[in-house]
């Protein structure tokens, strides 16, 4: 199927085969994340939650880096903005946006993810990485606290005790290392990344749109609450889901013994 492209300048939006790439794309500076690019991010994830030809999403960097958090050169001709309003205003609607994305995000960290750029990572969905990829939970190097979500996920994903050394001592985590420990699915070799995550992505694509929506809500719903609740949210989503055209699709495809043909409807 034919892709479209979106005008952008800081990142790229790619749309094909039902998938959105969006790469973020200020190599010279490692994918930092200055104004443009948090708002063309914003953006861009908008526009894949509305598309309907979406079904899932990967997000990388160009070049060498996969994000290197805030750019610190950045300057804003003097009104400089309190980190706060910052994190409020700019990069917090981009973690929401990917979590609360009825989509699958897919992040494939093509190389080093510092900061803000780790924070990303840790919102996706799935994470694959490049041997040779890094993670850096940067902040505190230079006197920051974890943010943009990362003292939520991290111990979501690795326990405490590993998310306290990594968020107070702040050393780089190896690729390999980072699976071992549980903070992304799997590492590939770097010249297979985007074809892996691609062939990850329209797995993630062919499946029921409205299932997928309605299991990352509840994986979500189940990291804030007791046993009970999460039964009680898993029987509403699913009788949602056991209304939908594609579980009768599932059904008659199983039965039939053939691929299903899943509309979202
Ligand atoms: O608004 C707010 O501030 C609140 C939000 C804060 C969230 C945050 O993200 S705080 C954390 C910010 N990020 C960092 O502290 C990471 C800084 N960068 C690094 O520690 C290292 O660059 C890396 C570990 C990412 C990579 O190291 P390495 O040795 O592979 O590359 P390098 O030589 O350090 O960097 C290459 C170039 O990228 C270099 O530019 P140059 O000298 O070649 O012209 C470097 O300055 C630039 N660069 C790297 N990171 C950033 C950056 N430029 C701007 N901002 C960066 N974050």
């Amino acid at each position: 199927m034919a892709g479209t492209t979106a005008a952008y300048t800081a990142i790229r939006l790619d749309v094909a085969d039902g998938v959105a790439t969006i790469t973020l794309n200020r190599p010279d500076a490692l994918n930092a994340l200055d104004r443009p690019m948090k708002t063309e991010l914003l953006a861009a994830l908008r526009s894949a939650g509305r598309d309907r030809s979406v079904r899932a999403v990967v997000l990388t960097g160009e070049g060498r880096a996969f994000c290197a958090g805030q750019d610190l050169r950045e300057t804003f001709g003097g009104s400089e903005p309190t980190l706060a309003d910052e994190l409020r205003d700019r990069y917090n609607p981009v973690i929401l946006a990917i979590a609360r994305l009825p989509k699958p995000v897919v992040a494939a960290v093509n190389g080093v993810a510092a900061g803000a750029g780790c924070s990303l990572a840790l919102a996706c969905d799935i994470r694959l990485a490049a041997e040779g990829a890094s993670f850096v939970l940067a902040f505190g190097r230079v006197g920051l606290v974890p943010d943009s979500g990362a003292s939520w996920f991290l111990p979501r994903l690795v326990g405490a005790g590993r998310a306290a050394e990594l968020a107070l001592i702040g050393d780089p985590v190896t690729a390999e290392e980072a699976a071992r420990i549980g903070l992304v699915n799997r590492v590939v070799p770097a010249a297979a990344l985007m074809d892996e995550a691609m062939a990850l992505a329209r797995r993630l694509a062919d499946g029921s749109p409205l299932a997928t929506a309605l299991a990352k809500r509840a994986l979500a719903f189940s990291a804030e609450s007791d046993l009970e609740a999460a039964l009680s949210h898993e029987a509403t989503l699913q009788g949602i889901a056991g209304r939908s055209a594609d579980h009768a699709e599932g059904v008659a495809a199983f039965r039939e013994k053939r691929p299903p043909r899943f509309t979202g409807e």
